[in-house]
């Protein structure tokens, strides 16, 4: 069975090491966003794709969920006492070695998609790993009041998303293409999955970019709400929600999504009622448990998607 999933981080990266282990014998491919990736320090930090690949390889700090297991921050408290900017964003010294290789392979010219399946070498995650795009991408938050446009992870680490906004600008997107191989995946899939990711600035930047969205239409797509009981499972994809006008339920998250794209939409026990939403007419509901409180939970999701997606496929 050839899989594909639309991957943003943590929650990404706990589906998808779920989803190996309840189709082990699957050929997995994962879109991952760029639109959170920034350059600090002289650095390019690409945090979805090192999310995934760490998960997957068994190097993440399983408690923190991004960053390298056992990190020291050495250089971090170096930089600090140099007074370098930014102090907000955290980087572990194990962490800054992918950076600081990814850095000068891209300064050497090879394009992003190269650089992640070489680093991908070390890490065998025993998925193919792609970035949606090898042109640069970042989402920006455009913030109440004055309209000031500040870098995603300036909103997200340092005002903890407490900052209302307005909406987001996925900057370069509409001149980026595809990476190779990401409309490939999308178009030999069996099913494409959308994991239990921020739908506004996980998965919305992906599907952004040109020829994404047209390609995933067309196959059978399931999707697993990253909303339970109208809170987020984690993070504040409530504050992105709020920023874009959709409310923060499962029903809406879906609708958002929209029957043009999904066929079928996992929702927890508690959200069962999403099937009578009026913008999920078409799209298959089904209530499970959604909770991926360890590796066992998140392998019962993923199988409940790909069931869903058997089913619906014609
Ligand atoms: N998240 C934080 O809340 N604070 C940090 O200092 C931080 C640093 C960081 C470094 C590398 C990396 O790969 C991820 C990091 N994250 C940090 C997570 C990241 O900001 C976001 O959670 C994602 O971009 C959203 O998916």
């Amino acid at each position: 069975m050839r899989i594909t999933v639309l991957a943003g981080g943590v929650g990404a990266a706990r589906f998808l090491r779920g989803l190996k282990a309840a189709a082990p014998r699957a050929d997995i491919t994962v879109i991952g966003n760029t639109g959170d990736d920034i350059t600090l320090f002289g650095l390019r930090i690409c945090p979805d794709l090192d999310t995934v690949m760490y998960t997957l390889g068994g190097g993440i700090d399983e408690a923190q969920g991004w960053g390298r297991a056992a990190d020291t921050q050495t250089v971090l408290s170096e930089l600090a006492a140099y007074g370098a900017e930014p102090g907000w964003f955290s980087l572990g010294d194990r962490d800054i070695a992918t950076h600081l290789h990814r850095t000068s392979l891209l300064g050497a010219g090879m394009p992003l998609s190269e650089v992640t399946a070489l680093l991908c070498r070390r890490w065998q995650p025993g998925v193919r790993l792609l970035p949606m795009s090898d042109d640069p991408v970042e989402t920006h938050v455009v913030l109440a009041g004055d309209g000031q446009t500040i870098h995603f992870q300036e909103w997200w680490v340092r005002l903890h998303a407490q900052t209302p906004a307005t909406g987001f600008v996925i900057s370069g997107v509409e001149r980026a293409t595809p990476a190779p191989g990401v409309i490939e995946a999308i178009t030999n899939a069996d099913v494409v999955l959308l994991p239990p990711s921020n739908p506004v600035v996980s998965v919305g930047p992906i599907l952004a970019v040109p020829g994404v969205a047209a390609a995933v239409r067309a196959k059978t797509v399931v999707g697993v709400s990253p909303i339970i009981g109208g809170a987020p499972v984690r993070g504040m994809a409530d504050k992105c929600l709020a920023a874009i006008g959709v409310p923060t339920s499962a029903a809406a998250v879906g609708a958002h999504y929209g029957p043009d794209l999904l066929n079928g939409w996992l929702v927890a026990e508690e959200d069962a009622g999403a099937d009578r939403d009026p913008g999920l007419a078409g799209v298959a509901v089904r209530a499970v448990p959604l909770l991926m409180s360890d590796p066992q939970a998140a392998a019962a999701i993923a199988s409940a998607a790909l069931n869903l997606a058997r089913e619906l496929t014609p």
